[in-house]
């Protein structure tokens, strides 16, 4: 037995070396589920348990999404850690969230000796092959004395640039060699800062515009980061839309801020995006949601002067030719704008109206069935503290959430752009885990919850005390909505027949309720707050209000129609 000690000797085993580089590199939590292919690590880490915590979890996928959700929250790299081939395949779903969220994320995974590599030994997988297109760089440390170089590089490149996820194989004989330990320092975060010329330009054709607005993505902000922006914005009186579930990078009661671009735009601003005359966007890859399915800007050449902003040099002129494009850090940029020297404004009518239009967009909306989800969200704005962190995976459950709340600044939202279900329940706990203090809400659809709800249980095991809230409609909703565009009438493979979630809630150990009405949530709700462990709530829907903007039914009778026709 190793004595506990952070003081070590000169040699250690490979293993040891990677448990304190990760402290090196300034980590103090990590993800995981066990297995025998990094027993090492595991003996490594109970020596270093003072300065690092490993949150044992229940299923691989629940691991990378918390892994995804303290890198989304921290901006430093979500640790996971997996065994070989089984783990590593149910961990692939966080992986690639982060990778289309530009998560900083490292994934560890026990690997075969390397005396077996090649012969499909026990749960050997290629992990460069298998995760090659959804990581920054994949690789296998196969000697001990290459340990810190390596993990030094994964915590580099999960951060710099375009942020994103990195996994690195750990076979089995490598944690187990000593070699002589060398001296490191903690990682630095690369970015490239914009030029003078850049900003000097940026200015120049602001000086032109009448109707400018900007597009705010989510990739590689922080909060000082967020802080300089919005000063830059209310000395320039910009509008600000957020991009698809990136709405947290600016507080949402600012008056800037006029909106979410994403599937279900709001009419209005997508007709204010067509008029606008300099768009800016700003952190946000312009993905397939964020332009409606890629139809908002003409490609390659949107008709607006166009400018885009983006840490990764990659991703510019990608899909749009700009006419100004800016390879720079988002905080390293947003340090920049807000030195910029001031202009008068012409646009201020335009960014108060682009205002009012969401404020009249956020109004709760009439809906079938005893339980209206806008009015519950709506009440959610007054009672949640601002600083409060929302998390959904994917469903039509999230459209009340993402259209109706005002999610209060820097990661108060976590939500997959990825659109993977299960993402809620594991973010949720991690959040809690991060920031114990703030109120962490985490929404799911009856499906979308049962894909991770396991991991109550790790709520439990560490008390993590979200409060959990359940849209159940009997059905996976999105497709069944999809189904009755594309195949009226015809129902397959939708309906789900489900558990009594809150009786499953208690059986973990925790509080659970069940809300019929709308009336009934505000009541619930506080008991969920005050309950001394982590809360469900299950609030009953219904199945025919499918979103804010139309009912099943109506989806299915105009489908109807248009098949007639
Ligand atoms: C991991 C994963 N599997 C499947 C899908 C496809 N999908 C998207 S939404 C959805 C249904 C969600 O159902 P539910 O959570 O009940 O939410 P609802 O739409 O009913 O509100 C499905 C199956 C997905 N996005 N992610
Ligand atoms: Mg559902």
């Amino acid at each position: 037995m190793p004595a506990k000690s952070a003081t070590r000797p000169l040699f250690q085993t490979g293993a040891q070396i990677l448990v304190d580089s990760l402290i090196t590199h300034g980590s103090k939590i990590g993800f995981g589920v066990p297995g025998e292919s990094y027993l090492s690590v595991l003996d490594a880490m109970h020596e270093r348990e003072d300065d690092f915590k490993f949150i044992i979890c229940r299923q691989e996928g629940g691991v990378t999404n918390m892994a995804d959700a303290y890198g989304k929250l921290t901006g430093e790299p979500g640790l996971a850690f997996v065994t070989r081939g089984p783990g590593a395949t149910n961990a692939a779903i966080g992986v690639h969230t982060a990778f289309q969220d530009s998560t900083p994320l490292i994934l560890f995974i026990g690997q075969i000796h390397s005396r077996y590599a090649e012969r499909e030994s026990f749960q050997e997988i290629d992990y460069r092959r298998m995760f090659g297109p959804m990581a920054k760089w994949v690789a296998s440390i196969d000697h001990a004395d290459r340990v810190q170089e390596m993990v030094s590089h994964a915590y580099h490149l999960a951060t710099s640039g375009r942020p994103g996820p990195v996994v690195l194989a750990l076979p089995e004989d490598m944690q187990d060699e000593e070699v002589e330990v060398k001296k490191v320092v903690r990682y630095q975060r690369v970015a490239a800062h914009p030029g003078d010329s850049d900003m000097h330009r940026l200015r120049e054709m602001l000086s032109k515009a009448k109707k400018p607005m900007v597009i705010l993505g989510q990739a590689g902000w922080s909060k000082k980061g967020c802080e300089d922006f919005l000063a830059f914005v209310t000395a320039y009186d910009l509008p600000v839309a957020c991009s698809y579930r990136a709405q947290d990078m600016i507080d949402n009661r600012d008056r800037h801020y006029i909106g979410d671009v994403a599937v279900g735009l709001n009419p209005a601003l997508a007709q204010r995006i067509g008029e606008a005359d300099l768009l800016i966007a700003i952190g946000s890859r312009l993905g397939e949601w964020s332009t409606v399915n890629y139809t908002l800007f003409d490609i390659p050449r949107p008709k607006q002067p166009f400018v885009h902003i983006y840490p990764g040099a990659e991703e510019l002129g990608r899909v749009y030719q700009a006419d100004l494009l800016i390879n720079a850090g988002m905080p390293e940029f947003a340090a920049a704008a807000r030195k910029l020297p001031p202009l008068k404004p012409v646009w201020s009518e335009w960014t108060k109206s682009a205002r009012a239009d969401l404020d009249a967009w956020q109004k709760p909306v009439k809906v079938p069935g005893a339980v209206n989800m806008s009015e519950i969200v709506h009440w959610l704005n007054q009672r949640l503290p601002p600083e409060s962190i929302l998390t959904n995976g994917a469903g039509n459950f999230s459209l009340w959430v993402h259209r109706f709340y005002c999610y209060g600044g820097f990661r108060t939202q976590l939500g997959p752009t990825s659109g993977a279900m299960g993402y809620g329940v594991p973010a949720g706990v991690a959040a809690k885990l991060v920031y114990p203090k703030k109120m962490v809400l985490s929404f799911a659809g009856d499906g979308d919850f049962l894909m991770t709800g396991q991991e109550l249980a790790t709520a439990a095991q560490y008390d993590a005390r979200v409060i959990f809230i359940v849209v159940n409609n009997g059905m996976y909703g999105t497709i069944r909505m999809h189904q009755e565009r594309h195949f009226p009438g015809r129902v397959s493979g939708t309906q789900l027949k489900n558990p009594d979630f809150a009786a499953l809630a208690r059986a973990y150990g925790l509080h659970g309720e069940v809300v019929e009405k709308t009336q009934d949530f505000e009541a619930a709700f506080e008991r969920a707050a005050a309950a001394k462990t982590a809360a469900l709530i299950e609030v009953r829907v219904d199945p025919d209000a499918i979103s804010p903007r139309a009912t099943l039914s109506a989806i299915r009778a105009e489908a109807q129609k248009n098949q007639k026709n």
